[in-house]
C-alpha cells in the first residue's frame, strides 16, 4: 500500500495538465482502478484483518483525491499567472488621439452654430430647404420677374433641362430666400425663422466663391416693425461680437424683396492694420434687410393687408472672415489640413444657447 501511495502522490506531483491528471485519476481510484481493486480483496480477508485494512485503503482513496485536487488547483493558478505575465496592458500609454491629431470644426460650422443660437435665444426657428430651386422659389416668389436686372446680377447656375423640356430650368438657388416662401407657405403666419445654409453665385476672387453660406432671418407678425428689425440686429451684433452697445448704422438701400430695405454697418475702427469692432468711427457693411415687400408676402400665400414684418441676409463666410481675422475667403474650401487646424474649433467648445442673450 505504501508502494501505491508513493507512486500515485508522486506522479500526481508531477503531472503536466488536467488530462494527465485525469488519466492518473481513473489509473488510482476509478472503478476499475488500482484502489478499487485491492478493496475487492477485502473480501476475501478474515474480519480481524479487514477492519484494520479497510480503514487504510479508505484513507489512501482520499489522499490520494486531495492530491489530485491540489494539483488541479496548482495547475489553473500556474496557468492565470503565465496570462497575466504575457496579456498585460499599459494604461499609462498615450491615447490614440495623441499620435493622431482629432479633426476639427470647421469655422463656417462654428459660425453657424453661433448664430443660429443667438437668433434661436430670441425665439427664432430654424429652416432648411433644398438647394436645387425652381425658378419661382428663387426668383418669382421674391418679387425678381423674369426681366429683372437682379436675375444677371446674381450670376446664377442654372440646370440642363431634357431636350424638347420648354420648363424653365432649375437653378442653383442664388439665396436662401426660398425657404422662408416655402416656410410661410406651410405654416402661414405668424412667423418667426431663420434659415442657415448653402448658396451659389458664378463669382471667385479674395471675397467671393462659387458656394458660400448665407443665414437669413425673417419674422412676421401683426405689428412687427422696422424698429423692431433694428433691436434685434443689435442684440445679435452684441451677442456675436460680444460688445455691448456696439453702435449701428441703417442706409437706405434697394432689393426686390423689401420695402424700404437697408443695409446695416456696424461701428468699427483700424488700429495698426487691425480691425477692431465696436469701438471708433468707422463703418463696416455686414448685411441687409427690409420690410418684407407685399408682393413677397402675397406670393408666399400670407395677406399682406393683414401680415407684415422685417426679412435680413448675412453672409456667413464674411462673418466667419471679420470676426476670427481669415483673410481668404477661397482658403475656406481648399481643405488645407494647415488652414483647418489653425481656424478649426475643438469639437468640445461650440457654444451652446448660454453664450447667445444670457451672457
Ligand atoms: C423673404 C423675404 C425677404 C432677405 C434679405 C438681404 C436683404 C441681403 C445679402 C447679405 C449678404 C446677401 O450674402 S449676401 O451677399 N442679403 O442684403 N437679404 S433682405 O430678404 C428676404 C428673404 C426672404 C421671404
Amino acid at each position: 500500500m505504501d508502494d501505491l501511495r508513493n507512486k500515485y502522490l508522486m506522479a500526481i506531483a508531477a503531472a503536466a495538465d488536467e488530462a494527465a491528471l485525469e488519466a492518473l485519476r481513473l489509473q488510482a481510484i476509478g472503478k476499475k482502478g488500482e484502489v478499487a481493486l485491492m478493496m475487492r480483496g477485502l473480501g476475501k480477508m478474515d474480519p480481524e484483518q479487514r477492519l484494520v485494512e479497510g480503514p487504510k485503503l479508505n484513507a489512501l482513496k482520499d489522499e490520494i483525491t486531495s492530491a489530485l485536487a491540489a494539483r488541479k488547483a496548482a495547475l489553473a493558478d500556474a496557468a492565470l499567472e503565465e496570462r497575466l505575465a504575457s496579456e498585460w496592458l499599459d494604461v499609462t500609454l498615450p491615447g490614440r488621439s495623441a499620435v493622431r491629431a482629432p479633426g476639427t470644426i470647421h469655422l463656417v460650422s462654428q459660425v453657424t452654430e453661433e448664430v443660429t443660437a443667438i437668433f434661436a435665444d430670441m425665439g427664432f426657428v430654424v429652416a432648411e430647404g433644398p438647394q436645387i430651386e425652381t425658378d419661382f422659389y428663387n426668383f418669382d416668389a421674391l418679387n425678381i420677374p423674369g426681366h429683372h436686372p437682379a436675375r444677371q446680377e446674381m450670376d446664377t447656375f442654372y440646370l440642363q433641362r431634357a431636350e424638347g423640356d420648354e420648363r424653365p430650368p432649375h437653378v442653383l438657388r442664388t439665396h436662401t430666400s426660398p425657404v422662408q416662401i416655402r416656410s410661410m407657405q406651410a405654416n402661414g403666419a405668424p412667423i418667426r425663422v431663420i434659415a442657415p445654409g448653402r448658396v451659389y453665385r458664378a463669382d471667385y476672387d479674395q471675397t467671393h466663391t462659387p458656394m458660400f453660406h448665407q443665414i437669413e432671418g425673417l419674422a412676421i407678425g401683426k405689428d412687427v416693425s422696422m424698429a423692431n428689425l433694428k433691436w434685434v440686429l443689435e442684440q445679435f451684433f452684441a451677442a456675436f461680437f460680444e460688445v455691448d452697445g456696439i453702435k449701428t448704422r441703417f442706409r437706405a438701400s434697394h432689393f426686390p424683396f423689401t420695402e424700404p430695405s437697408a443695409e446695416v454697418d456696424i461701428q468699427c475702427s483700424w488700429v495698426d492694420g487691425q480691425l477692431r469692432i465696436g469701438e471708433g468711427d468707422g463703418w463696416l457693411e455686414v448685411l441687409g434687410s427690409g420690410m418684407v415687400h407685399p408682393h413677397v408676402l402675397r406670393s408666399a400665400g400670407v395677406d399682406p393687408e393683414e401680415w407684415q414684418g422685417f426679412a435680413f441676409g448675412i453672409g456667413i463666410d464674411r462673418l466667419a472672415m471679420l470676426k476670427y481675422g481669415a483673410p481668404d475667403l477661397r482658403a475656406f474650401f481648399d481643405s488645407d489640413l494647415r488652414w483647418l487646424r489653425h481656424f478649426g474649433f475643438s469639437a468640445l467648445d461650440v457654444p451652446t444657447l448660454h453664450r447667445g442673450l444670457s451672457r
